[in-house]
């Protein structure tokens, strides 16, 4: 039995995004990825602490005002400490990066696979582009040098655009979710109907710190640097912010552009954003480990241990550390559409 209808998969085909309600169970996939972080921001406050960044570990807080409290008083957004990933340049052997057994159960979740096999079939790779962004109040979050929140709003892009040319044939979906309900308040995502069926566009380095745009981009503070694309690119007129109840999960294609809101609210925004492609096809970021997460021809291949999961993280960050730099970066700031 596939997961999606057929009305559900010709969504997705027409608008290049569906959202799916009441995918992810509370109790066994959520609250012990929550759970867990609560130990790894344990660790991060006694860390900070004994550094003496923070004159309090704030433990009597729970984990949304305890991590806002932390990152505003050590003037530092730490959110490399809970990532699963790494970041992309400047690794080194102590590079924190947190690949736990309950965040591999919700990477590795039936029902979340079985979403995943209607769109791109029973040959599931775990591709290693992923991340958890907690996001604290922007009132809150430590600026830069130049007033910018250190980790805000996510500027318009598709996901292809952040990924080497390696993946332009994959057939890359990402899925996205919130672990507490989200909406445009505490900074949704955004997302372009139809805009799967163009072309990958320009993204634009630093786009925004050079051209203050309107739409989103009204409340994306200068802080949402990075790859973006400039809004004359596509129809900004037609976005759509997807508000979003903890349990669901949003599908989209890599070319369907969307950004995230800024979070203007007085909690914090969490979510996890995954991609799979079908075994065998280039995931975009070679240097980073992906893994086998369901298939019907070789069952034996399939990752069901986490700690050889996390063990492959470390093997890659110890490799990567100190060795020659890469990019997952295919763009120029000299394009005439970055102008
Ligand atoms: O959650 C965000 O801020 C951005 C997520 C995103 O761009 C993605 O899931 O591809
Ligand atoms: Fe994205």
């Amino acid at each position: 039995m596939p997961a999606l209808t057929n009305e559900q998969i010709d969504h997705f085909e027409e608008y290049g995004f569906l959202k799916v309600d009441d995918v992810l169970d509370h109790e066994t996939v959520i609250d012990p990825v929550v759970e867990e972080y609560e130990k790894v921001l344990d660790n991060l406050a006694t860390t900070l602490y004994e550094k003496g960044s923070i004159k309090s570990k704030y433990q009597d807080l729970e984990f949304g005002d305890r991590v806002t409290n932390i990152y505003a008083e050590s003037g530092e957004v730490h959110n490399q400490y809970f990532d699963f990933s790494l970041p992309q340049g400047e690794i080194k052997s102590d590079t924190p990066f947190w690949a736990g057994p309950a965040v591999f159960n919700a990477l590795t979740d039936t029902r979340l696979l079985d979403l995943v096999e209607s769109l791109i079939g029973s040959e599931i790779y775990s591709n290693p582009v992923q991340h958890v962004r907690i996001k604290i109040p922007e009132d809150q979050c430590p600026k830069d040098g130049k007033g910018r929140v250190k980790f805000g709003a996510t500027p318009w892009h598709q996901d292809l655009g952040v990924v080497t040319e390696e993946a332009d044939e994959s057939d890359m979906l990402t899925v996205w979710f919130p672990l507490m309900n989200t909406d445009e308040k505490n900074g949704c995502l955004t997302v372009v109907p139809g805009s799967h069926r163009g072309e990958l566009l320009t993204h634009c380095p630093g786009y925004e710190v050079k051209n203050k745009s309107k739409d989103v981009s009204d409340n994306v503070p200068p802080g949402s640097f990075g790859l973006q694309i400039p809004d004359h690119l596509f129809d900004v007129e037609s976005s759509a912010p997807v508000p979003m109840k903890k349990g669901s999960v949003l599908l989209f294609t890599k070319k369907t552009v969307h950004a995230a809101l800024p979070n203007i609210s007085d909690r914090i925004r969490w979510s996890f954003d995954l991609r799979y492609n079908p075994v065998g096809q280039k995931t975009g970021r070679s240097v980073f480990p992906g893994f086998v997460a369901r298939s019907k021809l070789n069952p034996g291949e399939v990752l069901t241990n986490p700690y050889h999961w996390s063990k492959l993280w470390t093997e890659a960050r110890d490799g990567l550390a100190g060795a020659e730099q890469f990019s997952f970066q295919r763009w120029d700031t000299d394009d005439p559409a970055c102008a």
